[in-house]
């Protein structure tokens, strides 16, 4: 169907009476295609509102809502007596309980749809890689040049869900990117996708500084317990940007576990296989060439190196990757 009668069906769903929630899980994807069908519903609708069925907790997505003064609301089953139509965007209605709940005039989706779609407007298309493209295309039919901050959550929500075109992405995404990229705000951007960090989260980083251990291009930190495993993420990501190191191998004991996160430049190297071969009896751990984990319960670390302090379990992680384990053949 061509975008503009999508369009003129997706309004003939609403009238001027009604007031609109738009039900969203609210990652970046969904709240820039929220804000997308809110825009696309102004003047049709007497309100459009945007309900969010849990709390943001990543930094990044508190930062873009606290940046660019996003109108969110909480919403609980009470809540949703206060309006007369629903629309869902970038979910299906048995992603969530609430959702299930509710009955949905219009549904607009890229996850595929695993059971069938009740809604009387549904546009569901699973090979696109953000529903901020479906929504960007529904902006240019109805001919809305977007605000610099419906831009701004548009372009943060093609570039989160294909992870910078990395994955699943078409040229229609490419596509809508390169339409918003000039209204949106760059540098508004840039602090939204650099937003990892709490103010607490630095003790860690000054225990990493202090902690590392160098051998040759790997660098080695243990860190204990850790407040959430991410951390040792954005660590192990933190020290490859050293010049002249190849590996950062960053472990924490995070909910009885030893996490053990391994990052390297990439170049003819296998993360996932040397994790692997070095914790696979111990424990999930697997990844890809550049990016691994092992996840071991401290339970069964015992049997190996006795009482898992800080200094047996540094020595463990580090004496099973020097030198790195080779497969048998
Ligand atoms: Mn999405």
């Amino acid at each position: 169907m061509p975008c503009k009668a999508r369009l003129a069906l997706l309004y003939s769903q609403f009238c001027s009476k009604d007031n609109v929630l738009i039900l969203i899980d609210p990652d970046p994807d969904a709240i820039g295609s929220a804000l997308a069908l809110k825009r696309l519903l102004w003047h049709k609708v007497a309100s459009a509102s945007i309900g969010m069925v849990r709390k943001i907790r990543r930094l990044n997505n508190l930062t873009m809502v606290r940046l660019l003064h996003l109108p969110l609301l909480a919403v609980k089953r009470a809540s949703l007596d206060k309006f007369d139509k629903f629309a869902l965007v970038d979910s299906q209605p048995d992603h969530n309980e609430l959702f299930q709940a509710v009955s949905f005039s219009a549904v607009i989706d890229h996850h595929p749809a695993n059971t069938e779609l009740t809604a009387p407007f549904s546009d569901v298309r699973p090979e696109f890689g953000s529903t901020s493209t479906i929504m960007t295309e529904y902006l240019r039919a109805a001919k809305i040049k977007p605000s610099k901050v419906l831009a701004t959550t548009l372009l943060y929500g093609i570039k989160t869900d294909t992870r910078n075109f990395e994955r699943h992405t078409l040229i229609q995404d490419i596509e809508a990117f390169r339409y918003l990229f000039p209204f949106a705000d760059k540098n508004v951007l840039r602090k939204i996708e650099i937003s990892d960090l709490s103010l607490k989260d630095l003790k860690l980083f000054h225990k990493a500084f202090e902690r590392k251990h160098v051998v040759r291009d790997r660098i080695f930190v243990h860190l204990d317990e850790v407040p959430s495993a991410d951390l040792l993420v954005e660590i192990a990501e933190f020290l490859l940007k050293i010049h002249d190191i190849s590996w950062s191998i960053v472990s924490g004991v995070y909910e009885d576990n030893l996490i053990i996160v391994v990052r390297n430049d990439g170049y003819r190297k296998d993360a996932g296989k040397i994790v692997r071969l070095a914790f696979g009896a111990l424990g999930a751990a697997g990844g890809h060439s550049a990016m691994a984990r092992a996840e071991i319960p401290l339970s069964g670390l015992c049997d190996k190196i006795g009482k898992p302090n800080s200094v047996a379990i540094e020595r463990f992680v580090r004496s099973s990757l020097s030198p790195f384990p080779k497969s048998k053949k």
